[in-house]
């Protein structure tokens, strides 16, 4: 059996991780670069239903390791990696397992979960058994081999695997049920030995995959091990196969062995303690009865825990003093680089951003729009106004000017089907095209010509305004350097078919605004083109560019320099884009509410010419 060749891992095993957990395999990584490992102990991810590569530090640098949605794939991509870490739920660890020890690349499992249902893992065990693998847990931490690899969270962080000198291999082997006293026994051997050479913890469940005897005699066959520490617990008779085998003079090298729980006597009842095999039953499964076995078969058994160190010291030094221990070499391990997360966290480093905002934050109790809670926009009745004017202007403009944002909005929202945005927007629907891609092939069409000639007509009106420039002065100039004034003219309204949008924004403004004397100049300005020609009216993109420059000027709450910034960087495009949306997704839904099937613009409406 390959429990009798001794070795399970050495420097080169891989494994694949089951079911993904970034902080285990980061620490089997962490530990093989402490090691000196070429290769990731790591070859493989495999988390259902997903297929890629998870990015992890392998020393200083960033690996890519392919993750895979199914076992049978990881094994054949990975046929080299021979170990499998199963961190699945107790729900699904037995299949799981069941299909890993199947696979023929598979030679050791080791199963994490506790709560495996009893009959699943016996099934695991006798087919492990059958076709030569081994079965580490479940309920476990895992195992190390010291300085070559290790299994998961095992021996805990990195600190403690310096201390414990767990990255270069000492002569001790050490098999224990209980995974968390496995790190306290580290440490210990650590303190008086050379250190370990390997340890496993074999899990605290009533059924283990593999058994301290099992470990121990696997133990007994690595030259390299020179003595034994075993940790059982009460419950079980596991204890009492390592009995037979060193009764039977299978071991051959020394074993220290402590039974914990035998304060259980204390107690009036039966006691179940944290693992699920850890409960004390007859007198035979009792930690005093397996103590006093062990010592009776050749264990060096000490007379409490607090004894156990000394055992094991002395023990190990009587090897020492015969010449069978050499001296170890002890080696320095590298520095891992430290996560610039808890090292930005403890103060040790500070770092650029790379990004700044100043209008919403969302790391709070609830998100905020330019400092202003959520809960207070709803409680205070906030409009879609007031949110624009948090977001966009970072303040909490008078309700007359949000008001007007949402006025402009509103009456911008659509125009028809036949503006440039609209007919771009259904022609894509009808290409069969989602939400978004109609959306934006509609919104791509706002420019100086179609709805996005707000900003200009602001900038142009504004600068002509402040300057003094006569209606004549202003469009006589524009028409010298070759522009179209911006927010003057419309393909369908006139002097005769006005445009009622720009009516009513004219009339709100009037009613709320403490000044319109921006609109009134661009209304000279239509005064004046009008004599030009009959369609060049103020348009809506006119309105509202003149009105928001009113707005910022009479609102008070905006400085001089503040508004020529507004004016400069070009927000009030934004409020045609916003508007538009909504007339442009529901033109969206209508193609596709009716079914539109795709649209061929007809010959006879083509000039074809040379
Ligand atoms: N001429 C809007 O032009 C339009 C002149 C002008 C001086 C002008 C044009 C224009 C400035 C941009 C602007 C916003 C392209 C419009 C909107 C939203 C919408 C849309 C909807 C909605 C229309 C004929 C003659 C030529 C031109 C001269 C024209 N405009 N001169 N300043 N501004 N305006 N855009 O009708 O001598 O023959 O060469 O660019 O404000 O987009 O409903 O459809 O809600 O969806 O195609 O309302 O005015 O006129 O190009 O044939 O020009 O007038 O130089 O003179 P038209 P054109 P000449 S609101």
């Amino acid at each position: 059996h390959i429990m009798a060749t001794g070795q399970i891992f050495s420097r080169n095993t891989q494994a694949l991780f089951y079911n993904y957990k970034q902080l285990p395999v980061q620490r089997m990584l962490d530990f093989d670069f402490l090691c000196g490992r070429e290769t990731p102990s790591v070859a493989g991810i495999i988390n259902p239903g997903s297929e890629g590569f998870q990015k992890l530090f392998f020393g200083q640098e960033e690996i890519a390791i392919p993750v895979h949605s199914m076992i049978e794939a990881a094994c054949a991509a990975h046929p080299t990696a021979d170990v499998f870490i199963n961190f699945a739920s107790f729900r699904s660890a037995a299949a799981s397992s069941m299909s890993a020890l199947m696979q023929p690349t598979i030679r050791v499992v080791a199963i994490i979960a506790e709560g495996v249902p009893e009959s699943d893992t016996k099934q695991l065990i006798a087919f492990a058994r059958a076709n030569n693998k081994v079965l580490i847990g479940p309920a476990t931490v895992g195992g190390i081999q010291a300085g070559a690899f290790k299994i998961g969270d095992t021996a805990g962080t990195i600190d403690n695997i310096i201390q414990c000198k767990l990255y270069r291999p000492g002569s001790v082997g050490f098999v224990s049920k209980s995974g968390g006293m496995s790190n306290e026994l580290y440490n210990t051997i650590a303190r008086v030995t050379d250190g370990i050479y390997e340890g496993i913890a074999i899990g605290g469940d009533v059924f283990p995959g593999s058994t301290l005897s099992d470990h121990v005699l696997r133990f007994n066959n690595i030259p390299q091990v020179k003595m034994m520490v075993v940790l059982g617990e009460l419950g079980g008779r596991d204890e009492y196969s390592l009995v037979e085998a060193l009764k039977e003079g299978k071991v051959h090298k020394p074993v220290v062995a402590w039974v914990s729980g035998t304060c259980a006597r204390l107690f009036k009842s039966e006691v179940q303690f944290g693992h699920a095999g850890a409960k004390s039953g007859g007198e035979l499964e009792s930690a005093q009865a397996k103590n006093q076995a062990l010592k009776e078969a050749g264990a060096v058994v000490p007379t409490s825990y607090e004894a156990f160190e000394t055992a094991i010291k002395e023990t190990y030094e009587k090897l020492v003093e015969e010449g069978k221990i050499a001296s170890v070499s002890e080696v320095k391990p590298p520095q891992i680089p430290e996560d610039l997360k808890s090292a930005i966290k403890s103060g040790k480093v500070r770092a650029p951003t790379h990004i700044i905002s100043t209008i919403s934050d969302d790391r709070g109790e609830e998100p905020c729009y330019a400092g202003v809670p959520m809960s207070t926009i709803i409680q205070h009745g906030y409009g879609v106004g007031d949110v624009i004017s948090l977001l966009w202007f970072k303040r909490s403009l008078p309700r007359y000017c949000t008001q007007f944002i949402e006025i402009c909005i509103m009456l911008c929202a659509d125009h028809g089907p036949c503006v440039s945005g609209a007919h771009n927007t259904i022609v894509t629907a009808r290409a069969g095209k989602d939400l978004v891609s109609s959306l934006v092939s509609g919104l791509l069409t706002i420019g100086p010509r179609f709805g996005g000639a707000i900003d200009d007509a602001a900038r142009y009106f504004k600068d002509a305004c402040d300057k003094g420039l006569t209606p004549y002065e202003f469009v006589e100039g524009m028409k010298k350097k070759g522009i179209r004034v911006p927010g003057i003219g419309h393909r369908i309204k006139s002097r005769d078919n006005r445009d009622k949008r720009v009516q009513l924004l004219q009339q709100y403004a009037h009613t709320h605004f403490p000044s319109v004397k921006y609109m009134d100049y661009a209304v000279q300005v239509e005064t004046y083109t009008l004599s030009k020609s009959n369609n060049l009216v103020l348009n809506v993109d006119g309105a509202i560019g003149s009105l928001f420059l009113d707005l910022l000027a009479g609102s008070g709450m905006f400085s001089k320099q503040e508004i020529d910034e507004i004016v400069e960087i070009g927000y009030l495009n934004g409020l045609f884009v916003l508007a538009r949306s909504i007339g442009l997704i529901g033109h969206t839904f209508d193609q596709k509410r009716l079914k539109q099937p795709l649209y061929r613009h007809p010959w006879e409406d083509v000039l074809y010419t040379k």
